[in-house]
């Protein structure tokens, strides 16, 4: 049904892209300079994609919806406070809120694809205590590529309007097994391998929460982690390099792997696990005591003068505080007000801007996602914090294989910029 309402859209804007391209491909949309290119691209309009818009004062918007709207919006499982994780990728895919009988249809889809192979769990054993889960996570991805259909059809000779097919399937294949492949690692490294097995009644993010053993509201903290992290334009590394890998026509598994490798870096998602690293630092020289103000003003001046950045902090594109920020700040006034690490993250929120402004660096003084997600894992008891980013993978997947079957559906082609010189640089420069 969802492949359906996608094949759909997809052939209403096939004629949209083509056109811009016949007609209007020599269209100037940007100037180049040498400052961007030497400074990573910044703000260089040269991607395109429909699944996601990211405003730099606004924040994000998932198909033309904030994030207000789009929990609002996306129909949930009964009795739940979050939407359907499964009901997002529907709405990223074809650009529309699903019914709730569409968001259902959508989760027995995921459901009937849910079950990992032993091989992918041996992968998992495999890796020795005390490695990254975000290797393992990355690995036991990697290690699915055996499955795709995608390189099945394309060596039998797959036409190219149809490439978006087989990625479509892989990418529900894969989407669905992400949370089992998460709690099994949490299970492997801080669990001594005890494994809950799936609940097949359970939505995606239900069925996470039940693997992880915790709790309701965790599974509404599972479903709101999986839905605000799941895509932000495609610039940020980990959509680029989902985007760029798969541009190669590699299959999706080894797109989604290499993308989480470069959210594996700490400029990028493993800055909420920093987060944590860095509170808990404050935290013991404090004793446990919540800082005062001037306190906490003084840790992070401390921070910033030993040339370190203030984690969670800061954004590339974004100039406001980011929604997504805001949407785990709600839920935590609502279910751990009373947290001491809440108490903490609140305090950094007071003081960490105007510091930032009054060192006069960064661009952008206002906290970003990582900056809550954390703590409200921790208040939940998952104290583990390298494990964080593995919930940000899983997320970041949904919108990654959104983008890469809507990249195949219009063929878009492999991806290649121009390199110089640093002597072709100054030679330019000379011109100028
Ligand atoms: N603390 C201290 N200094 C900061 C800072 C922060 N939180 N954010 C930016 N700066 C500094 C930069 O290091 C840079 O310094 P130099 O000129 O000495 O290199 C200067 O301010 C200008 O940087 P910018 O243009 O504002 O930011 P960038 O686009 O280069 O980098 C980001 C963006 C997110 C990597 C940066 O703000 C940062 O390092 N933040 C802390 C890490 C973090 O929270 N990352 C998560 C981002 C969200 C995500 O992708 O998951």
């Amino acid at each position: 049904m969802l492949k359906e309402a996608l094949r759909q859209k997809i052939e209403e804007h096939r004629p949209r892209t083509q056109k811009l391209i016949k007609e209007y491909g020599d269209k100037v949309i940007d100037e180049v300079t040498i400052a961007q290119t030497i400074g990573g691209m910044r703000g260089l309009k040269c991607l395109v994609t429909d699944i996601s818009y990211l405003d730099p004062e606004e924040g994000i918007r998932y198909r033309g919806y904030t994030l207000p709207e789009v929990f609002e919006k996306l129909p949930k499982p009964p009795g739940a406070e979050m939407p359907y994780v499964e009901g997002l990728f529907y709405l990223l895919l074809t650009g529309d809120i699903p019914t709730a009988k569409e968001a259902e249809d959508t989760f027995a889809e995921f459901q009937k694809r849910r079950e990992l192979p032993d091989y992918v769990l041996d992968v998992i054993e495999s890796f020795p205590q005390g490695s990254h889960p975000m290797a393992i996570f990355s690995s036991a991805i990697l290690a699915l590529s055996k499955e795709s259909e995608f390189n099945k059809q394309y060596n039998c000779g797959l036409a190219k309007q149809s490439y978006w097919e087989p990625t479509y399937d892989d990418a529900l294949n894969l989407l669905a097994k992400l949370p089992s492949i998460g709690a099994n690692i949490y299970s492997k490294l801080y669990q001594d391998g005890k494994r809950i097995h799936p609940n097949p009644d359970l939505d995606l993010g239900g069925n996470f929460a039940h693997m992880m053993g915790v709790d309701k509201p965790y599974d509404d903290v599972s479903r709101m982690y999986f839905i605000i992290h799941a895509d932000h334009e495609s610039g940020n590394v980990s959509a680029h390099t989902g985007h760029l890998v798969a541009s190669a026509l590699s299959d999706i598994y080894l797109s989604t792997s290499a993308m989480l490798n470069g959210l594996a870096g700490p400029l990028h998602g493993l800055a909420n696990q920093e987060v944590l690293r860095w509170l808990q630092d404050v935290r013991k020289k404090m004793d446990g005591r919540v800082p005062n103000e001037t306190e906490m003003k003084q840790f992070v001046w401390d921070t910033l003068n030993s040339g370190q950045v203030i984690p969670g902090f800061g954004h590339a594109v974004l100039r406001k505080t980011d929604p997504r920020y805001t949407v785990q700040r709600e839920f935590a006034l609502k279910h751990l007000k009373d947290d001491e690490l809440f108490a903490y993250v609140d305090l950094l929120y007071k003081v960490v801007p105007d510091i930032l402004r009054e060192q006069g660096k960064a661009k952008n003084p206002w906290p970003n996602v990582d900056s809550h997600s954390g703590i409200i894992q921790w208040h939940y008891g998952i104290n583990n914090y390298d494990f964080y980013t593995v919930l940000f993978g899983i997320g970041r997947a949904i919108g990654v294989a959104a983008n890469i079957i809507w990249d195949r559906a219009l063929m878009y082609p492999l991806e290649r910029p121009k390199s110089l010189t640093t002597a072709m640089l100054e030679t330019l420069a000379g011109k100028g």
